[in-house]
């Protein structure tokens, strides 16, 4: 594509000495994670996000949602569980729209969200309010802040005002479509997933994942995953890459073991993702 060149993520070639941890460090040093979703009907989504980022490492996670339908995920009560009616955005990483839904609170939050001057992980219903609110996607362009877009080729479609089949059969200029057009790094996901910056003059291919991947609740953790690296510090594009890689080799990893990929469900990436993560 006139000089829009192809390349397959190199794990070993991602910058990921941010994640690895001295002596003398504590919960401040990884950072906070706010996962806004969880909405009534959805709170799973939110959950499986925020779990991520904890498996992940980061700091402190906390889990706001647009009406408090869960006051504590009993599994994991690290996680804090907050009311979104009352929370402050303080320096925390932003990861919205996993189980958010499109309500007019929902709104109100990607509007505060965008207005955040901290790197923020954007998915889900987060991008289908997006696509069809004008101003939001206007506060996006005019953002400085690390941003991150995480469509499925759905997501992607509605952003683009395409088809499903027309985003899927040029994936790598649609994802370029909407690096340029809003100014953010993005991953279109779906086998091999394509990955650009806004300034990129190539794009990357992830190499790893399997159709075991084909389940409500996996693109929730990816973006959980993206959250956390990017609260222990890695630079966006990376992070995008390396959450990618690491979330299909869970995938693959688990499928090897002869958990998937029938049945494979999104649950379990997380400890995998946690080894993957500390055998680096
Ligand atoms: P089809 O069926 O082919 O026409 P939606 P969502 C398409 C939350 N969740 N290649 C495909 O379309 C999310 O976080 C909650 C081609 C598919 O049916 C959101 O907030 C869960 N097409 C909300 O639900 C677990 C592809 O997109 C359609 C494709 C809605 O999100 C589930 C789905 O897109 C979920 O995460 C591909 N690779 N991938 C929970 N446990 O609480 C997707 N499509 O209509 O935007 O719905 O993605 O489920
Ligand atoms: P979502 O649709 O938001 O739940 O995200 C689904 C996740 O699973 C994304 O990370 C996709 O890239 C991944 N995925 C879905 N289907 C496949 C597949 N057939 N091969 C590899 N990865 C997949
Ligand atoms: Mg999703």
């Amino acid at each position: 594509h006139s000089g829009y060149v192809a390349c397959l993520t190199d794990p070993a070639q991602i910058e990921c000495h941010a994640l690895s941890r001295k002596a003398y460090t504590h919960k401040g040093s990884f950072g906070d994670v706010a996962i806004i979703g969880a909405a009534p009907g959805m709170a799973g989504a939110g959950i499986l996000a925020a779990r991520a980022a904890l498996f992940a490492g980061a700091g402190r996670i906390f889990l706001v949602q647009p009406d408090t339908e869960l006051r504590l995920d009993m599994l994991h009560p690290e996680i804090m569980c907050r009311d979104a009616r009352q929370f402050e955005f303080n320096k925390q990483v932003i990861v919205i729209g996993p189980g958010l839904g499109q309500e007019q609170l929902a709104a109100d939050l990607l509007r505060a969200a965008l207005q955040h001057p901290c790197p923020v992980v954007i998915d889900a219903d987060a991008l289908n309010l997006l696509a069809t609110k004008p101003e939001l996607a206007a506060l996006l362009q005019t953002r400085t802040a690390a941003a991150l877009l995480t469509p499925h080729p759905l997501e992607a479609a509605r952003l683009l005002a395409l088809s499903t089949e027309q985003v899927q059969q040029n994936r790598a200029m649609s994802a370029k479509e909407l690096a340029q057009r809003f100014g953010c790094h993005i991953i279109l996901k779906g086998a091999g997933s394509i990955l650009c910056g806004p300034q990129d003059r190539h794009y990357r291919i992830n190499p790893s994942g399997n159709p075991g991947l084909a389940s409500g609740g996996t693109g929730d953790v990816l973006a959980g995953l993206c959250g956390a690296l990017l609260a222990q510090g890695m630079e966006v594009g990376d992070a995008a890459a390396f959450a990618c890689w690491a979330h299909g080799a869970a995938a693959d990893e688990l499928v090897a073991a002869g958990s998937g990929p029938i049945g494979l469900h999104a649950s379990e990436l997380l400890p995998v993702i946690r080894s993957l993560l500390n055998r680096l």
